[in-house]
């Protein structure tokens, strides 16, 4: 373990460290952010007044307008003077949404994603090849300073000119690589159409930034013969290194010294019992850039409180079912794009490649699934095709409750991603 007595401490130590520290932030934003010092004021809180954990709920949420309206600095806890690296999440529309770090914020960073990378067993022995974007996105640069605290040889190849990824991969013996899991999957067809997959010495994959079925997971660690490990995080929050997977994979561990989760119902604001699946809510514990108090991630996942297996004692959120805003209302039903990706992975004569078009016609909604073929042969043998689309057309309305209509394309013609992929493409409003 990269930090043995944090990673350990009892569940009750746990909490007294987050009371101790929620109690700071409040002080903290109430004295150096105007935003945070209106919104508390207005809710009647104050440091004194939360004496419990559950004090917690006194205070309102933040959401991506509030960082939106206050663009670019307005949220920022420090002057630009302690401010020393600025991150930007892309976002589809609009401005980006701007976060600031301090000294301090870089080396609790780096500390938290040292902590995760060794959990999915990174070591100074390691030699990574970092192919996450470097720029205003923190997925490279968080991994980046993560690793190399840890000792690990850092190579900051970052995303795309995939056949020089794949050369580099092969002299230096790359043995981890840091990437989203569907730039992952391209690597490894690709490296096996240049014939080179057996020259590769992958071991563990650092993957995250968007989602990934186990089922998934499973196609890519068979393509690269690597160990893959899920990383969550989000910019406004720090960037990756919020949580991860341990060799046990059983749910990624928060780093709850540094922040504070709450799983909500997304539609009412409730908080949820322990256990429950929810919209995840985070409170940053330690950040002075730019503090989130009780951020709405729209996030869904559910948080498991005992111990882990590995010895860790900081609870595991599951994998990210799916985005309150991406979750797809198809003729009144709501349908995540990770249970279709969990049916398409099931069946092993199509590729790791689909993509969801949805539609609107008479009024109605419709999802069409079109995936890849992983064999061209198959082409060529009508009736297997047909069949083939049946048992998915079939076991997708199993899962999901209604009808799809399913297109087998052919292999290798669908759009393949470098960065987080890009895999719904909803056409309604335009149909209007
Ligand atoms: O994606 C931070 C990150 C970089 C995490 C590298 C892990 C590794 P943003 O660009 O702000 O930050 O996007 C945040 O991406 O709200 C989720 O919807 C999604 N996301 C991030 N990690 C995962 C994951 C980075 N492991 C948004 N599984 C979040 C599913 C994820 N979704």
């Amino acid at each position: 373990m990269f930090q043995k007595d944090i990673e350990t401490m009892s569940r009750q130590k746990i909490e007294e460290l987050q009371l101790e520290r929620l109690k700071w932030l409040v002080d903290y934003c109430m004295k150096n952010i105007p935003f945070y010092n209106k919104r508390l004021t207005e809710a009647g809180v104050t440091a004194e007044k939360i004496k419990s954990l559950k004090d917690i709920e006194y205070i309102p949420y933040t959401t991506k307008d509030d960082i939106r309206d206050t663009y670019p600095f307005g949220l920022f806890g420090q002057p630009m003077n302690k401010i020393v690296r600025i991150h930007a999440s892309s976002g589809t529309t609009g401005k980006p949404t701007v976060v600031g770090y301090t000294k301090n914020d870089l080396e609790n960073w780096s500390d938290c994603m040292a902590r995760l990378c060794c959990a999915a067993g990174a070591t100074d022995e390691d030699i990574v090849q970092i192919a996450f974007g470097y720029g205003l996105f923190t997925g490279a640069l968080g991994l980046h300073y993560g690793l190399e605290k840890l000792g690990a040889t850092v190579v900051p190849t970052s995303s795309g000119n995939t056949e020089k990824q794949i050369m580099l991969m092969q002299d230096f013996q790359t043995t981890a690589l840091v990437s989203t899991p569907s730039y992952a999957q391209y690597i490894g067809e690709k490296a096996k159409e240049m014939g080179v997959i057996d020259k590769i010495n992958l071991k563990l994959g650092l993957f995250g930034s968007e989602g990934c079925t186990v089922e998934m997971r499973d196609q890519i660690e068979k393509t690269l013969g690597l160990f893959a490990t899920d990383n969550y995080g989000m910019s406004e929050l720090m960037g990756p290194g919020v949580s991860g997977d341990c060799r046990e994979r059983c749910g990624m561990h928060i780093n709850e010294d540094h922040f504070l989760a709450e799983i909500i119902d997304s539609k009412t604001g409730e908080v949820l019992p322990k256990g429950s699946q929810g919209e995840l809510v985070i409170t940053t514990l330690t950040k002075e850039g730019i503090p989130m108090l009780r951020y709405r991630t729209k996030d869904i996942t559910q948080i498991d409180y005992e111990p882990c297996k590995c010895g860790r004692t900081f609870a595991r959120m599951a994998k990210i079912k799916g985005r309150s805003d991406d979750m797809l209302k198809i003729r009144g039903v709501n349908v995540f794009p990770s249970q279709i990706e969990s049916v398409l992975m099931s069946f092993d004569k199509i590729a790791p490649h689909y993509q969801l078009v949805v539609t609107r016609a008479d009024y109605s909604d419709r999802l069409e699934v079109k995936v890849e073929l992983a064999d061209a042969s198959l082409l060529e043998n009508y009736g297997a095709l047909e069949k083939l689309r049946g048992d998915i057309h079939h076991n997708l309305k199993t899962v999901l409750g209604i009808d799809t209509k399913v297109s087998l394309v052919e292999s290798k013609s669908l759009e393949r991603f470098q960065g987080k992929a890009k895999r719904i493409v909803d056409l309604r409003n335009q149909d209007k």
